[in-house]
């Protein structure tokens, strides 16, 4: 034990010298990518796609390698900003209602703006179009966003984007009101959060969230982007990899920025993926099995990011650790307070004491649990308990892929078998007995704050009676019929491709 708490002093001094007086509240830039794998970095060994400026953005980070998000979109992002599990938040989907942020939790940024911080998002929402969940009522001074959980979506009720947008020159929200652009999205959003970080900086420590829409299909691609791959794989992955490669382009200009402006040793830059892999898993998927989708580690192994010249030094990380973990990782380098209640709200851990010293000590038990959701509109979630879930430890991760109301367990070795080939549920009962009345204790209590189930949305998606309300033009009959509010199925003539 001794070396435990001289260890534990360390570090409690090491955090220390790290806030040393108010000035010293670093700015934070967060960027989530949508839909991008883990093996969608070059340093991450991808034979074709080159990523030279999150290479370089990695090299000099510490970088969480067993690192664990939710295997959708709007679930991580309800994780990210409450640092609990999704269905805790009443997101159990990313439409029909079950996307929206129940409005009994706190934010990330609720918390930084306490701290003295102003907010902004830049991108992807997803956790709710109508007004009362938007962003700029849940804690972001700054908010230049798209609908749904994607642009140009349209899905039954509130969840989708203003009428007739693509990729390319969309109407974007900001503070409220549609700004028609000239551009793609990604740069949009990049040239935006940069503009904004302009005009606050030395003011007041920023928090800025970019979180791009690429590259989530469709894949609508730069011509310019999609050439960079052209002939070196299949048609649909050169546009993949084309939009990443506009990514990474907009990483580079933002590092840049931020070195020019002399942010560089005051600006902790975070970067994220927010599921498992999709367009790109077919050229490379870092030897994992299962992508975005999925409970296997291939659905929920995401990148994390963490860099701060001059405060954290370059390294690796292999603690089991999640984006569960965010919120109280920056709250606490932000200098946050938390009420009790926020502190009863937080189920993830700190993750300072590891960002300063990697290979501090860890919890050999800690348990995270991963289930896709999704199950079928106004059913029994009771039915779909064990239909693609997951329980993680460390060493173990406990799959049910196709249980429903009755698990059908695998086990996984994953210290020794990161590809999960070889189920070893036969060989050590006593573990999946053990994990599996976890995941039940887990269940019993997420249940009730399930919220979303039964809601029944507004009768046409709000970014677009507000884009028409601001431009003129109207629902038409078809409208109507495609955002009609208590569809279990989608419509045919909408787009029939379920949103993640
Ligand atoms: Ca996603």
């Amino acid at each position: 034990m001794p070396h435990r708490s001289i260890a534990a002093a360390l570090v409690a001094l090491a955090a220390s010298a790290l806030f040393a007086g108010e000035s010293a509240k670093p700015n934070i830039v967060f960027v989530l990518t949508d839909d991008q794998g883990f093996g969608d970095i070059s340093a991450h060994g991808n034979p074709i796609l080159r990523t030279p400026n999150l290479d370089r953005l990695r090299a000099e980070s510490v970088r969480f390698t067993d690192f664990q998000v939710s295997p959708t979109c709007a679930p991580t992002r309800s994780v990210l900003h409450t640092g609990r599990h999704e269905f805790k938040n009443g997101v159990s989907h990313t439409i029909f209602e079950r996307e929206r942020l129940t409005l009994q939790a706190t934010t990330l940024p609720q918390v930084l703006k306490a701290a003295g911080y102003t907010t902004g998002i830049f991108g992807k929402w997803h956790l709710g179009d109508e007004d009362d969940y938007q962003p700029g009522r849940r804690g972001y001074d700054e908010v230049y966003i798209h609908g749904g959980g994607g642009i140009g979506q349209t899905y039954p009720g509130s969840c989708g984007d203003a009428p007739g947008n693509t990729y390319f020159d969309p109407a974007i929200r900001h503070n409220g009101k549609f700004e028609k652009t000239h551009g793609y999205c990604t740069d949009l959003f990049f040239a935006q959060a940069l503009k904004w970080i302009e005009s606050v900086q030395g003011r007041q420590p920023f928090y800025a969230y970019i979180a791009t829409n690429a590259p989530h299909s469709p894949l609508q691609v730069r011509p310019e982007d999609e050439a960079r791959y052209a002939g070196k794989v299949d048609a649909n992955t050169a546009k993949y990899f084309g939009m990443v490669a506009n990514i990474d382009d907009n990483v580079g200009r933002l590092l840049e920025r931020l070195r020019t402006l002399g942010l560089e040793r005051n600006t902790l830059v975070v970067f994220m993926n927010d599921n498992g892999g999709t367009g790109g898993v077919r050229t490379f998927n870092a030897g994992m099995r299962g992508q975005k989708g999925t409970p296997y580690l291939g659905g929920t192994h995401a990148a994390s990011f963490w860099r701060w010249p001059g405060k954290l030094a370059p390294a690796d990380c292999d603690a089991l650790t999640a984006h569960l973990d965010f919120f109280p990782t920056i709250a606490e380098i932000a200098g946050a307070k938390l009420s009790a209640d926020v502190q009863k709200q937080i189920e993830g851990r700190s993750l300072l004491p590891l960002l300063i010293e990697p290979g501090a000590a860890r919890d050999p038990d800690r348990t995270l649990f991963t289930h896709v959701g999704r199950w079928p509109r106004f059913s029994d979630p009771d039915q779909a308990k064990f239909a693609k879930c997951a329980v993680r430890t460390p060493r173990w991760h406990l799959v049910s892929e196709r249980g429903g109301a009755t698990p059908a367990w695998e086990l996984y070795d994953v210290a020794t078998d990161h590809g999960e080939q070889t189920n070893v549920a036969a060989q050590h009962a006593d573990i999946v007995a053990q994990l599996a009345a976890r995941y039940d204790t887990w269940w019993r209590e997420t249940r009730p704050l399930l919220v979303n189930e039964k809601a029944i949305g507004p009768k046409l998606n709000p970014f677009k009676a507000a884009y028409w309300q601001q431009f003129g033009g109207g629902p038409t009959a078809e409208d109507y019929r495609i955002m009609e509010p208590h569809q279990t199925q989608l419509p045919g003539g909408a787009k029939k491709k379920k949103k993640r």
